[in-house]
């Protein structure tokens, strides 16, 4: 028996249902990221042959301006997004301040923020990069959108998700109803549901953290660390250490096989006292994502979900993945700072 093909759009539009009072505009809202998604999946699909076909900034063979793939990935993302009338304004990791939605458009009840290429410098030696997005409601007076609309705790996300451009390319998607995993299959150019309804193990065997910054971190992580490091058969330990510096490689493959993503705060530098990720288009979606599969996400002492934005490109330590293990990151911060 062959199994049930699902596309992305018909999961969408059966994802519909649960809301009734739905119009529409966000299905269409996914179909477009889909879609943008799709596009960028393609242009990183070429990065290996920049040698042959031209680098950033110059003239393709065929004579075409070849763009940074971080530029063309946000400009694919507000190209597919910025003229259908369901967004208010967007954000993104590549501009400073909100992206308006130019005045010749009609403007939906929706913003959308996102990080157009995560992991962009390990693009040159051919591993894995990624997309983060987050969509919340219009709450702010006006007909256009205003950074007030941006700056809501992670809970009031209508919907988050990643790309992730790897071995194959994937979308990972949650609107609050858990979450859902769609492999390209490139030959038809469809996103086909793969992954349905991702249950993120209660405890992990990975844990993913830059050790090279373990002189930089609170008592708290590294004693957690090291407690990870030390032999212990009744509760799993060793863990085995996984990082890639991508950090929607990392969060996928802890999603699916359990484990722990930590970046915490650098405790020597006091421009980065809050860690390096940010917290509207890294921590927060991604945060939205593990809640829904049974996991969870702390800044390492309060929920990330929880935390009210303050500015649009905050920075945020983080702990996520399987909810034992931040449970025990959280123990350890509580101990020893
Ligand atoms: P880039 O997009 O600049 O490559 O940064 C990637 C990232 O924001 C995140 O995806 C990684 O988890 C993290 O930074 C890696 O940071 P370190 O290089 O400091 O470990």
């Amino acid at each position: 028996m062959t199994a049930k093909i699902i596309t992305i759009e018909r999961h969408i539009l059966e994802q519909q249902q649960f809301f009734p009072e739905a119009t529409g505009e966000f299905t269409y809202l996914l179909y477009d990221i889909a879609l943008a998604a799709k596009i960028i999946s393609h242009e990183v699909s070429k990065a290996g042959l920049v040698e042959i076909l031209g680098s950033a900034g110059e003239v393709n063979v065929q004579g075409e301006q070849v763009m940074k793939l971080d530029v063309f990935a946000n400009e694919t993302f507000i190209r597919m997004n910025d003229h259908a009338g369901r967004l208010c304004a967007m954000a993104s990791e590549e501009a400073a301040d909100i992206i308006p939605i130019p005045e010749r458009f009609p403007c939906g009840k929706y913003v959308l923020i996102f990080d157009p290429l995560d992991g962009s410098a390990n693009i040159d030696m051919n591993v894995s990069v990624g997309t983060i997005f987050s969509i919340h409601r219009k709450v702010s007076a006006g007909q256009r959108g205003a950074l007030e609309d941006f700056l809501q705790p992670g809970y009031k996300q209508a919907a988050a998700g990643y790309i992730i451009y790897g071995s194959s390319t994937m979308m990972v998607y949650t609107t609050g109803q858990g979450v859902h995993g769609f492999t390209l299959d490139p030959t038809v150019g469809e996103f086909l549901l793969s992954h349905p309804n991702i249950r993120i193990p209660p405890r992990g065997k990975y844990y993913s953290i830059n050790e090279g910054n373990y002189h930089y971190w609170s008592e708290g992580v590294r004693c957690y660390v090291d407690y990870l490091k030390a032999s212990d058969k009744a509760t799993g330990r060793p863990y085995s250490g996984r990082y890639i510096g991508t950090l929607v490689a990392d969060f996928h493959r802890n999603l699916l096989a359990g484990g722990i993503f930590m970046y915490p705060a650098d405790t020597r530098d006091a421009r980065k006292p809050h860690g390096k990720l940010r917290l509207l288009y890294e921590a927060a979606p991604l945060a939205f994502i593990a809640e829904q599969a049974g996991g969870r996400a702390s800044d390492g002492t309060q929920d990330i979900m929880q935390i009210q934005p303050e500015s649009l490109h905050q920075r945020v330590p983080l702990f996520i993945g399987s909810r034992e293990d931040v449970d025990k990151t959280e123990q350890f911060i509580r101990q020893s700072g």
